[in-house]
This record gives structure tokens, sequence and C-alpha cells, in this order.
């Protein structure tokens, strides 16, 4: 099947896709395919609602996005690009100092691709791993969000597939089809990444995911955004605007529910989980539960510790570190060396070596920063209500699969135990069934009159685009 395509209507875009031939036929193909992927795995029972939504219209920092009442389906998924800089270069490895690549080098074209498809089905991925939870939502406001995350989710994808047709050939087009193939969880055809194939089965796992995960996202589009092939470079660029809120929405979605709390363990005097479940609110120990689970699958989604791959992506131009062009030192790496954790003789220690094979590892050090940050303006929420518990990041070890943890059995605390051990104390550790079962329980049903908000979550100190909190952000029609 194929459809005619108004590029200027239905496919804002600033990279000329009205004149490109080549170009409009893979999308003319591409694009029913990802309307049915959109029906089939996007949010479930959504498609007639009117939904207040944030569009981008453009790259004008002054005014890129516009809001209004937009049919999901009919959402605009653009294709923008940041206007290109006048002689950028290649700014590190061994092709530094090239002008930038406006063309897939051939010999680096297998690497390229590859970076390309991995950010690219992380996309689908997370819209179909968060597709049930409209049916649960905490308000209008919180369900317009997600399916502002989720289109937006969509545009991400369309960024990608937009590189794979144009500069890719057959093979970018047969994988822009394999993206909407894979499906998050499938046992025989699943998301290419560990973190996506997880179940998103709650909105606290949802906004733990959104702080948590989008936060990977945000660090490796910043990495590609450094990329020398420069049209990789500014489609991250602009992603990284959209990029924002969706961490925003994690940030402040699990900061409403540690104040929701807190203020009703302070109200009530009380701190046994029990009596605070009791309550209808969720139970603080909990919440740290879904944050050692989140957190952890999170970082390995930054690979190995010790990584040939970074290093080629880096030698080769193809990938930097986080915010490259601000660092101070030689864009080369052939002598520096960086620590990473490793396991030996039952404990953990710091091991040095060439920093170019420690960039994976660079990079989620770089990420933890930003993630503690976080964690200590939840922790000043519960401080202001007098509560003593306080939120923290478990250990880097601590349940890893990928890298030099992978295989051991860390404590949140950072001690090497026996996998018997361990798997002893796991459900104090990370949600267990009845964690789940209770959280799920608790958010049955949604929350449809505007301006109302679940018992377990307090209101957001704003609305969206100024908009007052009762308002009508999504219409069910
Ligand atoms: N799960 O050399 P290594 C986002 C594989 S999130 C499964 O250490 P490398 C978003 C690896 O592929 C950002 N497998 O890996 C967020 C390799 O396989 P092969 C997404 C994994 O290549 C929320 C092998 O293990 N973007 O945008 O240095 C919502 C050896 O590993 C995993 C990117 O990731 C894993 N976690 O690093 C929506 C950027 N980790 O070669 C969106 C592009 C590693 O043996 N991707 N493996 O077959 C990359 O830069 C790199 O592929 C990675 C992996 C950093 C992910």
């Amino acid at each position: 099947m194929t459809s005619n395509i108004d590029y200027i209507d239905k496919i804002p875009n600033n990279v000329d896709l009205g004149r490109d031939r080549v170009l409009q036929r893979a999308l003319e193909h591409w694009q029913p395919a990802y309307m049915g992927w959109w029906y089939d795995m996007g949010p479930t029972e959504s498609h007639n609602y009117d939904v207040y939504l944030r569009t981008a219209i453009s790259v004008d920092p002054e005014g890129w996005a516009v809001f209004d009442y937009v049919k999901m389906p009919q959402y605009r998924w653009g294709i923008f690009l940041v206007p290109p800089t006048a002689g950028r270069e290649v700014n590190f490895g061994v092709n530094k100092g090239q002008p930038a690549w406006q063309d897939v080098p051939g010999e680096y074209r297998s690497m390229l691709r590859r970076l390309v498809v991995t950010q690219g089905d992380t996309e689908p991925a997370s819209v179909e791993q968060q597709r049930m939870l409209g049916m649960c939502a905490p308000s209008l406001y919180d369900l317009r969000n997600i399916y502002q995350v989720n289109v937006e989710e969509g545009r991400h994808l369309w960024a990608m597939v937009y590189l794979l047709h144009r500069y890719f050939g057959r093979d970018g087009r047969e994988e822009a089809e394999a993206l909407l193939e894979r499906r998050s969880g499938d046992a025989d055809n699943p998301r290419i990444l560990g973190a996506f194939n997880e179940p998103t089965p709650d909105w606290l796992a949802f906004y733990m995911f959104t702080f948590f995960t989008d936060r990977d996202g945000k660090f490796q589009l910043s990495s590609l955004a450094e990329s020398g092939f420069d049209p990789l470079a500014r489609t991250c660029r602009f992603m990284l605007t959209e990029e924002a809120h969706h961490m925003f929405v994690g940030e402040t979605g699990v900061g409403r529910i540690v104040q929701r709390t807190a203020e009703v363990m302070a109200e009530h005097r009380l701190e046994d989980p029990a009596d605070v479940r009791a309550l209808g609110v969720i139970d603080l120990p909990t919440i740290q539960r879904y944050l050692n689970f989140h957190y952890s699958v999170t970082l390995d989604l930054f690979g190995g510790d010790i990584s040939s791959n970074a290093a080629s992506f880096y030698t080769t131009g193809l990938k930097g570190r986080y915010e490259e062009t601000k660092i101070d030192d030689d864009h080369l790496l052939t002598d520096a060396t960086y620590n990473v954790g490793t396991v030996k003789d039952g404990r953990v220690f710091e091991e040095e070596i060439p920093a170019l094979n420690a960039l994976n590892e660079r990079l989620r050090d770089d990420y933890i920063g930003e993630v503690q940050a976080g964690v200590d303006r939840w922790n000043k929420i519960i401080e202001k209500t007098g509560i003593p518990f306080r939120l923290r990041l478990p250990h880097k070890g601590f349940h890893r699969q990928i890298g030099n943890f992978a295989g051991h059995h860390i404590s949140p605390e950072g001690d090497v135990m026996t996998e018997a051990a361990w798997k002893a104390k796991r459900d104090g550790w990370m949600p267990n069934a009845a964690d789940y079962t209770f959280v799920q329980a608790m958010m049955a049903g949604r929350v449809v009159e505007p301006g109302k908000f679940a018992n377990w979550i307090a209101p957001p100190r704003r609305g969206i685009h100024t908009q007052p909190l009762d308002f009508e952000y999504v219409r069910f029609n």
C-alpha cells in the first residue's frame, strides 16, 4: 500500500522533503507501516481522543512548537535538523579537523548504521512499553503528558528513519522496516537493548523510566550530537529539545508521589509501610525498590565498562563524549586513562584502563552525577515534611547484566555476595510480586475529572503551557 503524502502539510520538515524524490518514495512505503504500528502498538484506546499536545513546527528556539488539540493518529510527525554550523569540523578522533561529513563515509557505514538503528529502536520500544498506562492515569494532566511523550518518541523514530532512508539506501530501508517489526519484550523478536524489553506496568514505573531511562536518552543523544556525521549531530541536537520535557515528567512525577506519601506520613504520624499503604499512598521503601530497579537496568544501557566498540565509535569521529567540545584536552585520548570498577577476589575495586576503552563508563559517570542531583531534590521534598527517610542510589555494581559487574552479586551497599545470599535479599531490594500487585491495585481505573488527581500523587505546581490545572487536557469524545 502506498499513500500520497502531502509533505508540506502532513510532515512538517526543514529538510526539503518535497524535493527529494528518492526519499519521498521510501517514506511513502514506510509511512503507512508506521501508522499500522501506531494503531496496533500506540497508546491503547486513544485514537479518537482529542489531546492538548505540542507539535514541533520549526527549529526556532523562540517558537519551535504549537499547542492545540490533536487526535494522536493525526499528529504531524515532522523531521527537523538544527541549522548547519558553517565550517563545522569533526571534533575528535583520528579524523579531527576534517570538515564534518555531509554523507556517510564508506568505511564507517556499518558502524554508523548500527548506532542509528540502536538509537531508533529505543523510541518505538518505549511507546510499546507504555501503551496500557492511559487506562489508569492519575489525572487528565498526567494522561496528556504520557501521550505527549509517546508522540514525541514516535517523532524521534521518524528522525532516525529519515537518516536511514536518506543516507543508507536499500539496507537503510530494510532497517527502517525492522524498527516497526521488533517488539518490546517479544521472545522471538525483541527490542535491541535490555531495558527496552522490561515491562512498564504502572505509573510509578513510568515516572522512574522517564527520569532514569529517558535521561540515558539525553546522554546518548548528546554524545551523538557531537558526531562528525553532521546530519546525525543536527537531528540529535533537536531531539534533545523535546527530551527535556520527558525527564521533567519523570522527575516531577516521582517527586509528586514522594511528596504525597511524605505528607500523609507526617499528617498521620505513621512510618510502618503497611500503615502507609492502608491510607492509599505508596510507602517510601517501595519507591526505593523501584528506584533500585530502574537505575540499575538503565546503567546497563551505557554498555560494557571496557568497550572496543566505544573506542571505535570515538576514534572514527562518529560518537563523542558528553559535551565533547567543551572538554579541554587533545580529543584523541591516545595516552589518557580512566578508572573503571571491577570485581576480583570477592571485592569491588577500581582499575585504571586506557580512556578510549572506558568511554561507556565515563558517560555512565556523567549520567550518575545528574541522576544524583535529581535524587537530592526528591529528598528535599521528604525533608520538608520532617520525615527522616532518604532515597539513595544503590552501588553502581548492583543488579547489573552488562559489563564488569555482570555475573557478580553486589548489594546496594557495594558488597560482593554469594548468589544464594543475594537472591534471599532480592525482594527487599527490588519491586517484588506483592509490590506490583499493591501498586497496580491502587492505580486501577483512571481519574478523568478535570483538576482531580488520584489520592497517591500530589498535584503539579502548574499546568501545561500556562493552562490551569483543571483544564480539559484530554477529551475522550
Ligand atoms: N542491552 O561494546 P559494548 C533513548 C551489547 S535511550 C543489550 O559494551 P557498545 C530513549 C552491544 O550491543 C538511548 N545488549 O557495547 C530512552 C554489543 O553487542 P555485539 C539509546 C547490550 O556498543 C527512553 C555487546 O553488548 N541510544 O534514547 O559500546 C525512551 C558488547 O557491548 C547492552 C543509544 O544507546 C544492553 N543494555 O555500547 C526512548 C545510542 N549494552 O556487538 C528513548 C546508540 C551493550 O556483541 N548506541 N549491549 O553484538 C550505542 O552507543 C551503543 O550501542 C551502546 C552499547 C552504548 C548502547
